[in-house]
Parts: C-alpha cells; sequence; structure tokens
C-alpha cells in the first residue's frame, strides 16, 4: 500500500506569519505539505526537541524521518531555502548574486524589523487580549502604525523603487516575506498603504496570489472568530 501522505508537514499555525511564509512557498512551488497544529506557548516535549527556540514553524520532512529531530528544520528561512532546493521550480530565489543578496535582505528585515512592529506593536496587543477576554491595547497599537511603522514602511517604498518586485523579475522570497509578514497587521487592522503607493501596489498584488491569499483565509477563518471586524488604527 503506498503512502499518499505528504513528505512535508508544517508544525505551527496559520496565524504566524512565519508557518504561512513556509506554506506560501510550497503552494508557490506546487509542493503538498500538511499543516499540524502545535501550541508554541506550551509545546510539548517533543515539540521543544525539535525547536531548540522555542518557535514556530518547523517542518519535517517524512522522506528523511518520521520522528525526533532527523528530518525536521526549524526557522522559516532555513525552511524555505531547503523547499527551494529540493524543489528548485519555479525559483524563489533569484540567480542574480545581487538580486539573491537584495532578496535574503529583505526577508530578513520583514522577519525582523516589520515582524517585530506589526507582530509586537499591532497583533499580540490586539488579538492576545480580546481571545483573552480583554480590551485590545489600541492606544499601543495606534502608536505602532503612527510611529513605529513608517519608517519601515519607507524603506520599503524606496527598495522597492517603483518596480514590482523587491529583487529580480518575478516573485521571490522577498515578495512572500513582506506580505506574509503585513497580513498580520491585516489580519486586526485595516492597512491604508497610500502613502507608500509601491508598496500599496505591491501588497494588492501579492494578496491575490494563491500562495499568499490560501494561508492568509485559513489564519483569518481563526481569528474572525474572536475578533469580527478589523480595527482603524489611523
Ligand atoms: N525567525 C523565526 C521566527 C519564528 C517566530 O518568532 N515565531 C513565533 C510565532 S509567529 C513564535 O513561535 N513565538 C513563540 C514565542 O514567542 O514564544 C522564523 O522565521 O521562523
Amino acid at each position: 500500500m503506498s503512502d499518499s501522505r505528504p513528505d512535508l508537514v508544517i508544525y505551527g499555525s496559520p496565524v504566524s506569519p512565519f508557518a504561512r511564509k513556509v506554506a506560501g512557498v510550497c503552494i508557490a512551488k506546487g509542493v503538498p505539505y500538511e499543516t499540524e497544529a502545535v501550541n508554541v506557548f506550551d509545546p510539548p516535549q517533543w515539540f521543544r526537541d525539535i525547536s531548540p527556540m522555542k518557535r514556530i514553524p518547523v517542518l519535517r520532512d517524512r522522506s528523511v524521518a518520521e520522528e525526533g529531530v532527523a528530518g525536521t528544520i526549524a526557522d522559516s528561512s532555513a525552511i524555505c531555502a531547503m523547499v527551494e532546493r529540493k524543489h528548485p521550480e519555479p525559483a524563489l530565489y533569484p540567480a542574480d548574486p545581487m538580486a539573491l543578496g537584495e532578496a535574503l535582505f529583505i526577508e530578513e528585515y520583514a522577519d525582523t524589523s516589520l515582524a517585530m512592529a506589526g507582530g509586537l506593536g499591532i497583533f499580540r496587543p490586539i488579538f492576545f487580549a480580546v481571545s483573552k477576554g480583554q480590551e485590545p491595547d489600541l492606544d499601543k497599537a495606534r502608536d505602532t502604525w503612527a510611529n513605529q511603522l513608517p519608517p519601515i514602511f519607507d524603506v520599503l517604498e524606496a527598495r522597492l523603487g517603483g518596480r514590482e518586485f523587491f529583487a529580480g523579475d518575478s516573485v521571490s522570497i522577498a515578495d512572500i516575506s513582506v506580505a506574509c509578514v503585513l497580513m498580520q497587521v491585516s489580519l486586526v487592522a485595516e492597512t491604508p498603504l497610500g502613502q507608500w503607493p509601491a508598496l500599496e501596489a505591491h501588497f494588492a498584488a501579492m494578496q491575490a496570489l494563491p500562495a499568499i491569499a490560501e494561508p492568509y483565509a485559513a489564519a483569518d477563518t481563526i481569528i474572525r472568530k474572536a475578533l469580527p471586524t478589523r480595527f482603524d488604527l489611523t
């Protein structure tokens, strides 16, 4: 009897922008995957063993090993690079050395600066409070939208330089990373980007891609149960 299960399992939740990034890379490449939910705030021992930084996502490749540390990779950037090598088409990392470097920098910038501001400054103060039955910290979220995010959006706008993609001439890991992290804000708040027209156009184009839209829809279904409408932070 053949095993019809996909090789790849994403441990985590679509509510994580980093788990959505990995799912997006798989979708863009047509690679089947499963998602297995893990409560990262109180993970079981088997998950602590495969996630030394106690973070989601972690990927398992069942074709390598079905349990234990073997066959697992922690950290979305490491996972996406591995999936690219295993499934090279369509390429999501530019071949040109400079464009590759630019793509990896934008991925890192999204995963750190943008994620810190959007996640810790907006998503968590709203969603974590609401899911505990508390009032959302809208002052903090509004301050983040007004003061912390604009300089980051300025950088992204400048790096786009009016182009369609952040690096190279097709969708890359940079575009997927920025969209997944920015959508963490969209899960809980409106994201008016009129001041940054290239970023606004990029964000709209990315949201139309199944690689971005499908994992986001899974997260949105979860979030909307606790938070029926998004906040206006302006
Ligand atoms: N650099 C990591 C970041 C992963 C990360 O921060 N994940 C969050 C969820 S979005 C997490 O696991 N947080 C657990 C915690 O804060 O204890 C990656 O790209 O995978």
